[in-house]
């Protein structure tokens, strides 16, 4: 537990505390298991980046940490996976798959990580950053394209990232999913093994600025990647709650102050250009000639920091000045509506996810202690608490998403689990009256109990007494 933890405000987090703090009250070791358990309630909910390798997920974190924190400066720490927390002072602790901690002390220059690769299983990171505050997040190797070269060291390496993104998954809360074009069917199916449902998976078309046919084709890639976003969100809807277009480079060199007056002033030196011989300067690595219009570290360090579509499109927002490149590097990369997603359902559903993580640490206590009855009692009592219901009701919907997603049962707990208000939980829009709500949960009511006389698996039963608690909480209107 930290020392200090923040104020308690919302119920999920006070009963599931309070639960807590009645496990510790058992006495002998259980303190010891409920601080532990409790480590899980007072961090912020975990989520994870997963997509192939080169996706841009190391690029993502960096632009929402709003710093170059991931794998290119301070650590060499390509294949593994990397837990990025709030935390002072900055620093690092590689952890080995023995379970024994090493600390890194972060410099300027990259520091070589104490073990090899092969024998980490994570590195903790931990450094100031008020994005973290909220949300944990968690860099993985990525699931590599099994098609590369055949050589045993690279299958390992592939291997490896596939079970370290699985093993980082499992304790996470919510994933961001990065894929460009069209995801790999290896790359879904991946997915649907990991314990996330589509209430806490968000989707990102990543790499929308070289998106289609490019800067230099015929359509804007920004535009265009907007629209195939559109179509990719209604065709895996069984896998995440959006999809959202992103230029990941753009959002990193505008969030972590990677853009500087100098650049800006270098880029407007390109504005006269046509479109193809702005390419044709930038592709060149003569020292000659071209420097004339600009030096080549200036140019590397241009399309490094733009790609081709920021410097193009970039030169002529450049001349005035550095601020104004940045917010408009900042507006069109798309990491406002990716915060704003991830803010709203991922992590709403990401707190519901928390909480069942909790109750699940009990279960498993309750399997192996001898306190077991109490322990499953309490379980049981905050499952059926008011605070917790949406939990009970997430749990529910978790197993019967494995069994048959498509069943009605399914389709209504999720409708109670996406819904706003108490009127939305009964597929009435909002502004329905309490009476309203009242005689549709009582319609539900008896549809839900005529089901229950036959259902065809444990799951659905289970379901259904959480669907009559719902609706039955509803029929008292007020
Ligand atoms: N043009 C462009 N390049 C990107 C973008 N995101 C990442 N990259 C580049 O793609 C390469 C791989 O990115 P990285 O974040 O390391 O991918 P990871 O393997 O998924 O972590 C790097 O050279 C990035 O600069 C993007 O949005 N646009
Ligand atoms: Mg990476």
């Amino acid at each position: 537990m930290t020392a200090h933890p923040p104020p308690v405000a919302d119920p999920v987090h006070a009963t599931l505390d309070h639960g807590l703090r009645q496990l510790a009250a058992l006495g002998g070791d259980l303190p010891a298991h409920a601080n532990a358990i409790g480590t899980i309630l007072w961090s912020p909910p975990r989520v994870v980046i997963v997509g192939r390798l080169k996706a841009g997920k190391s690029t993502l974190v960096n632009a929402l940490v709003g710093a170059p924190v991931a794998e290119t400066a301070a650590l060499e720490a390509t294949n593994v996976v990397t837990v990025y927390q709030d935390g002072a002072p900055s620093r690092a602790e590689v952890v080995g798959l023995d379970g024994r901690r090493h600390p890194v002390t972060i410099h300027h220059q990259p520091a070589r990580l104490p073990i090899e690769t092969p024998d980490i299983a994570f590195v903790d990171r931990w450094l100031p950053s008020s994005a973290l505050r909220g949300l944990t997040l968690i860099d993985t190797p990525g699931l590599s394209t099994l098609t590369v070269a055949n050589d045993a060291a690279t299958r390992r390496v592939t291997i490896d990232g596939f079970e370290q993104t699985r093993g980082a998954s499992i304790d996470a809360d919510a994933a961001v999913f990065l894929f460009d074009a069209v995801p790999r069917t290896d790359e879904i199916e991946f997915l649907s093994q990991l314990p996330f449902t589509p209430l806490n998976t968000l989707g990102v078309l990543s790499r929308a600025d070289s998106f289609g046919e490019g800067a230099l084709g015929r359509r804007d890639p920004l535009v265009h990647a907007r629209e195939h976003a559109t179509r990719m969100a209604a065709q895996l809807s069984e896998t995440v709650n959006a999809v959202v277009p992103l230029s990941g480079l753009m959002a990193q060199t505008s969030h972590t102050g990677m853009m500087t007056e100098h650049l800006a002033g270098a880029l407007a030196r390109l504005r006269p250009l046509a479109p193809l011989e702005v390419i044709r300067v930038l592709d060149s690595d003569e020292r000659q000639g071209d420097d004339d219009v600009l030096p080549l570290a200036l140019r590397v360090q241009l399309l490094e920091l733009l790609g081709e579509y920021g410097v193009l499109n970039g030169r002529h927002i450049a001349p005035h000045g550095g601020a104004a490149l940045n917010a408009w590097l900042t507006e069109h990369s798309g990491i406002g509506e990716l915060q704003r997603a991830l803010m709203s359902s991922t992590a709403r559903f990401a707190v519901l996810h928390r909480a069942h993580r909790i109750l699940s640490r009990l279960d498993q206590l309750a399997f192996s202690h001898p306190a077991r009855e109490r322990i499953r009692s309490l379980a049981a009592q905050l499952r059926a608490s008011p605070a917790l219901h949406l939990v009970a009701v997430l749990e529910d919907y978790q197993r019967m998403l494995r069994i048959d997603p498509r069943a009605e049962v399914t389709e209504d707990l999720r409708a109670v689990l996406l819904a706003t208000s108490p009127a939305g939980r009964v597929g009435l829009p909002d502004h329905a009256t309490t009476h309203e709500v009242a005689a549709e949960a009582h319609r539900r009511l008896g549809h839900v109990q005529r089901r229950s006389l036959a259902t065809s698996s444990a799951a659905e039963d289970a379901a259904l007494v959480t669907l009559i608690r719902t609706y039955t909480a509803l029929t008292i209107p007020g």
